[in-house]
């Protein structure tokens, strides 16, 4: 028997100049012209990411829950809660190193999901601007932030195997700006992808500290863990630890969704006793981010051969964490 322990998250994408019609939100998050800090007056979170060229090309993703949403703001975080499902942002301003600043603000997250009894970390999103230039001391930017989050995640004593699933992901400005979903009490189970090294075991050729992060995140509402939500990581063009088809989009493309279909398909399913098993055809709320604009029509036509047709499909074009990586996906099997 199924036994029913909570509700799931639920999310979509709405255009940016529908957002009014809207009600029982946790939070907006607008992927648009300009970045902001975390914002609460609506009665939930708000929090506008740089990481659309125009409001033209951006959108907003939705939380949305049917119970009543408390909100608030700790330490520069701002926050959304319905009692099941936590929503956090917050931001790290333009600076010439982000370590110590990231350090900071993510040890306040956690510490804050820590003190509303959201533990249980199923997915984090980090937008850094200027991704592959060097900061202040010639280390790369994104380098520099993944040193500030190992930094944080070790202090509060995750382990490697209980970090979330994440994008980390090029923005056209506003610093670090970073959110999280969190639950109270659904079961969660981080996924690896046995073609790939775990992004936590990267050789230090990568960084001084690797990315903290799972490929995927499985979170389910029963006992059994059946019918589960798989939240899917940020996935790029990579076997091991190394980057493929440096320069060719549409190859990168097509191995970066092997990479997907492999981490959502039967054999990690049964890995990982999951009951489910989907293809890229299961996959919704999906972010294709893609360097060149001009790759971005390529790039979608090989996702739409792959994904449905009734899936919800963005197109950013922002840098990639790697400077040999044009494009990487993400999306959550609802
Ligand atoms: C990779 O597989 C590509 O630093 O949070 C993907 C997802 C990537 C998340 C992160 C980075 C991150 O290493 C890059």
């Amino acid at each position: 028997m199924t036994q029913q322990i909570s509700a799931l998250p639920a999310s979509a994408f709405v255009p940016l100049d529908e957002l009014d019609e809207l009600s029982g939100v946790l939070g907006v998050i607008n992927y648009t012209s300009g970045a902001g800090d975390p914002d609460i007056s609506p009665g939930h979170l708000r929090f506008d990411l740089h990481m659309a060229h125009g409001t033209a090309e951006g959108f907003a993703e939705v939380w949305t829950t049917d119970r009543p949403v408390e909100t608030g703001e700790s330490g520069g975080i701002g926050y959304a809660h319905d009692g099941e499902h936590l929503l956090c942002a917050g931001r790290v301003p333009p600076s010439e190193r982000y370590a110590e600043a990231t350090r900071a603000a993510y040890t306040a997250m956690l510490e804050l999901m820590e003190s509303l009894g959201y533990q249980r970390c199923a997915r984090m999103w980090n937008f850094v601007n200027d991704i592959n230039a060097d900061n202040a001391d010639g280390l790369e930017v994104y380098r520099d932030f993944c040193l500030g989050r190992a930094e944080a995640f070790e202090a509060r004593d995750f382990s490697d195997t209980s970090v979330p699933a994440a994008t980390g992901i090029g923005s056209l400005g506003g610093g670090i700006s970073f959110y999280v979903l969190a639950s109270r009490t659904n079961a969660l189970t981080p996924i690896e992808n046995s073609k790939q090294v775990s992004a936590y075991n990267y050789p230090e050729r990568y960084g001084p500290r690797p990315p903290k992060f799972a490929r995927a995140t499985y979170l389910s509402a029963t006992e059994d863990r059946a019918a589960g939500q798989l939240y899917v990581s940020g996935t790029s063009s990579i076997r091991g630890h190394e980057t493929l088809f440096a320069g060719d989009v549409e190859k990168q493309t097509l191995l970066a969704l092997e990479n997907i279909a492999h981490l959502v398909g039967s054999e990690t399913a049964a890995d990982y006793r999951i009951e489910q098993h989907n293809t890229l055809a299961d996959l919704d709320t999906i972010k294709v981010y893609v360097r060149h604009r001009e790759d971005i029509p390529a790039v979608r036509r090989i996702c739409e051969e792959h994904f449905s047709p009734d899936a919800q499909v963005a197109y950013l074009n922002v840098d990639v964490c790697r400077a040999d990586l044009s494009v990487e996906l993400e999306g959550i099997v609802h």
